[in-house]
């Protein structure tokens, strides 16, 4: 009886010892190409599940099979440690939002262990430390001094009840998520960063991304939303004022019937002043501005609303007269919060015009087409030639847009004008589990930045939070109460902390050199190591994550940092783990969780299976019967080697002359050493390699019960065929592979082996496929070497299993060879 395949031994030991050796470190004087493969770090929430073990399993395969293809591999992990959850948790389980952390971190950091990753954990971090966020604190001074940092008022979700601001994902239905309250919209001071000024960089960028998903360069896209198109003045009639509207189509702008301002737009009340129509405008006004935008962008959507103000405005090249409204469907943050209508070339203006009955006016005559005001039932968006559109008539739209915004130039009524949908990034929480952002209230001197030898401002960690979750940084006075640093006067500091998502945006570079404490970045290793070669995460981050620290790197580029514009050069979004096909989740109960599969089917299990059961980029159902089966085939590979370890460990290279089926079984090695390579070199395809692994298994184990122990070249070849499926499959399923590795006689870890290279000569032997029949009917087919002569083709023939069966009992009284295609067995 073999050895029992005791997984739980074996991946304790190898984990010990991988760490005794050191062979996760990443070299800084190594001459080695470097390679730096990063998956997402978790937020510590207390535990792992399924979907971190498939984030972080893909990212080790790679880091590993890196690591034995010579590369000097960073591979780290750490936390992204602030934020929301862990002051609920503080507050329900009445501890505090740090104890609570950093439990959390000890308790997954085994977790991570447990499965064998292989990551550099001297450079661990976690953003909630000072010895972090103060850097943090450092760059948001330095932007502070460049304009990229500053405070604004903005709209904020406001809880009356919680007295807080709320994340838009804190806003459930219109009502506060932790009391119920209805939230309402305020205006409120906050700090900001400028990415708005890198809006065209971030965009251009994205061209050069070629190892990103097509969809998540569209999400970026997007998001930047850059428009090109005109401002124009319209000239208030009888008013010392102007409306300025942003356009896309200035082509359009003989067509334009009526204007629409935003609710909140500063002339809306003001035009409506003694034309009668006062109060309706400001009844339409309370109402609709009360309402956030995110809502109203909804309830826009769904039907038009508008007001007439009773004012005019007059055309800037006709001067005719124009109706203004004030419309529930402009948007007051984008373009100047005031539209041109041209109902015939606008769906949404096309609505309103028809329930305001306000006159529509074609300009623009789609190719084929005759569209009239009367009979429309939509609007043409679409390109075309002009029409009544004055001397512009004839024109095609592309080109009446230059010609029309040129008029307007030259009049000085307009111009060109590039609009962006991206805003700047609000970064500014009431929230106390969060860094603090570094500057003084004075009331003589204003805002004054802490000085940087003041740095960290640290966050208390003995303030306990109140029951309401409010933060209480405002009514700590040793926090609050301060010095000038100016002026030496009475001052406060500032409450607010930043938002998670600036700890996120530069934890990649800070891994590179985590032991610095002198400055933020060391450059030299910085630059040596970004951008990251590899970065994996989870879909959910295509556009916040991602876009903020493609903007954070070129800031600290500006900076003088680091010298890298991008931080990531390829990007995998790995797919969800399903179960019962929803994602898993603690609110649907569907959750299977990791610890347990390890402790009953070992890391080397889970990992296997979950790389089996789909290629990264897709979804991923978990079933248990798959794992069963993961299981099973890791079994069957120990009891393979474990039942021929002595003859294996004595077996040396494969030489000389060898018969058909061990040539088989060599050409198949190196065959599966191309085709795993391949699949992970090129297209990360771990099910595929799986596949072939398992397949030149299968080869093995035929041959190994087929061909007689004592042929020559036996067990060199069962050796090679051996040694090359440890090798392979050592990425993904580690341990198990590094015990049997040593079983074989190896002293030196697998993890520190080189990847195998395949022998081209032997993979590609030329072979022929050659077709057996018996009196006839096809039975079998041969792989033969194409230099096979007569006799050996016709012996193999008459040996084959299947084509004995058919000749048992009877008399061969013929063989008919074709050459290198076909031998026909005549039988009675
Ligand atoms: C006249 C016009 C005629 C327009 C036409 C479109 C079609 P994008 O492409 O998203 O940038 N618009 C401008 N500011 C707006 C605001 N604050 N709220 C709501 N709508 C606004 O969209 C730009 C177009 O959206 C602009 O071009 C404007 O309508 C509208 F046949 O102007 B257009
Ligand atoms: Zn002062």
């Amino acid at each position: 009886m073999a050895e029992k395949y005791r997984f739980a031994e074996i991946e304790k030991r190898y984990q010990e010892r991988w760490e005794e050796a050191g062979c996760f470190s990443a070299g800084e004087g190594d001459d080695a190409p470097r390679y730096y493969v990063l998956e997402m770090f978790p937020y510590p929430s207390g535990r792992i599940h399924m979907g971190h073990v498939r984030n972080y399993t893909i990212g080790d395969v790679i880091a590993r099979y890196k690591r034995m293809n010579g590369f000097n591999v960073l591979h780290p992990m750490g936390w992204d440690a602030f934020g929301m959850p862990a002051e609920n948790a503080a507050i329900q389980r009445n501890t505090h939002p740090a104890e609570w952390t950093y439990g959390n971190i000890d308790y997954m950091r085994e977790q991570l262990r447990q499965l064998g990753l292989s990551y550099d954990w001297s450079r661990e971090l976690a953003t909630c430390r000072p010895e972090y966020y103060r850097w943090e604190q450092l760059f948001f001074l330095e932007m502070l001094e460049k304009g990229l940092a500053y405070r604004k008022k903005s709209k904020v979700n406001w809880c009356e009840r919680c007295q807080t601001v709320l994340a838009n994902e804190q806003v459930e239905e219109g009502r506060c998520w932790r009391c119920d309250e209805e939230v309402v919209e305020q205006e409120r001071d906050g700090w900001f960063f400028k990415i708005t000024a890198y809006a065209d960089e971030l965009l251009d960028g994205l061209d050069r991304l070629t190892g990103w998903p097509e969809k998540v360069i569209t999400m970026q896209r997007n998001w930047i939303g850059k428009s090109l198109g005109a401002t124009v003045e319209f000239q208030v009639e009888g008013r010392d004022a102007a409306i300025s509207i942003f356009t896309t189509r200035p082509d359009t702008l003989f067509g334009v019937t009526f204007m629409s301002l935003a609710p909140e737009h500063p002339l809306a009340l003001e035009l409506s002043t003694g034309t009668g129509q006062e109060s309706a405008v400001r009844e339409f006004v309370e109402r609709w501005s009360r309402m956030p935008s995110r809502l109203r962008l909804i309830e826009g959507g769904k039907e038009k609303e508008g007001v007439f103000t009773g004012a005019y405005a007059l055309h800037p090249l006709t001067g005719e007269r124009i109706p203004i409204f004030v419309a529930n469907f402009v948007l007051m943050e984008y373009g100047t919060g005031a539209v041109m209508a041209v109902p015939a070339h606008d769906q949404r203006d096309f609505e309103f015009a028809r329930k305001y009955s306000v006159p529509v006016k074609v300009v623009v005559m789609p190719e084929g087409k005759e569209l009239s005001p009367e009979t429309m039932e939509e609007a043409w968006e679409g390109p075309g030639i002009l029409v009544n559109s004055g001397e512009f008539d004839g024109l095609s739209s592309a080109e009446a847009k230059e010609r029309i915004t040129a008029r307007l130039e030259e009049l000085g009524k307009g111009e060109k004008t590039v609009t962006f949908r991206l805003k700047d990034w609000g970064i500014s929480r009431q929230r106390y589990w969060g860094a603090p952002i570094p500057v003084i209230h004075c009331p003589s001197c204003g805002i004054v930045p802490v000085p940087r030898e003041e740095l960290p401002v640290v966050l208390p960690e003995d303030a306990r939070l109140g029951e309401d979750g409010r933060s209480p940084l405002p009514e700590l006075a040793s926090f609050v109460e301060v010095r000038c640093p100016r002026c030496g006067g009475e001052a406060r500091r500032e409450t607010d902390t930043m938002d998670t998502f600036v700890e996120s945006s530069w934890y990649f570079a800070r891994y590179t050199c985590t032991d610095c404490d002198t400055a933020p970045l060391d450059r030299k290793r910085v630059d040596a190591w970004l951008p990251v070669d590899q970065y994996i995460g989870g879909v959910e981050h295509a556009i916040l994550h991602l876009l903020y620290s493609r903007f954070f790197t070129r800031v600290l580029r500006d900076l003088g940092w680091l010298s890298v514009d991008e931080p990531f050069r390829n990007l995998l979004t790995q797919g969800m783990v399903l179960k019962d096909g929803s994602k898993m989740s603690k609110s649907k109960g569907n959750v299977v969780d990791p610890d347990e599969m390890i402790k009953r089917y070992g890391a080397d299990t889970v990992r296997l299976f979950i790389l089996f059961a789909a290629p990264p980029e897709k979804d991923l159902e978990w079933n248990d019967k798959g794992v069963e089966g993961a299981h099973r085939f890791l079994n069957r590979l120990w009891n393979m080697v474990m039942e021929d370890r002595e003859q294996l460990s004595a077996a040396g290279k494969p030489a000389g002359e060898l018969d058909r089926e061990l040539a088989g079984l060599r050409r198949k090695t190196h065959q599966t050493i191309k085709k795993v390579t391949s699949e992970i070199e090129e297209r990360l395809h771990f099910n595929t390699a799986i596949s072939a692994i398992m397949e030149l298994f299968n080869a093995a184990q035929s041959v190994r019960s087929s061909v007689p122990e004592s042929s020559p070249g036996f067990w060199p070849v069962m050796r090679e065929a051996v040694e090359a499926m440890l090798l392979l499959i050592s990425p993904m399923a580690p341990h198990i592979a590094e015990e049997l590795w040593s079983r074989l006689g190896n002293k030196e870890l697998i993890a520190q082996a080189a990847w195998p290279v395949a022998d081209e000569a032997v993979a590609q032997a030329d072979e022929v496929t050659v077709v057996v029949q018996v009196n006839g009917k096809v039975r079998s087919q041969l792989s033969m070497p194409r230099d096979a002569d007569k006799e050996e083709v016709e012996r193999a023939a008459l040996e084959d299993p299947k084509v004995k069966r058919h000749i048992e009992g009877k008399e061969v009284k013929k063989v008919i060879y074709v050459p290198g295609r076909l031998v026909n067995v005549v039988a009675k």
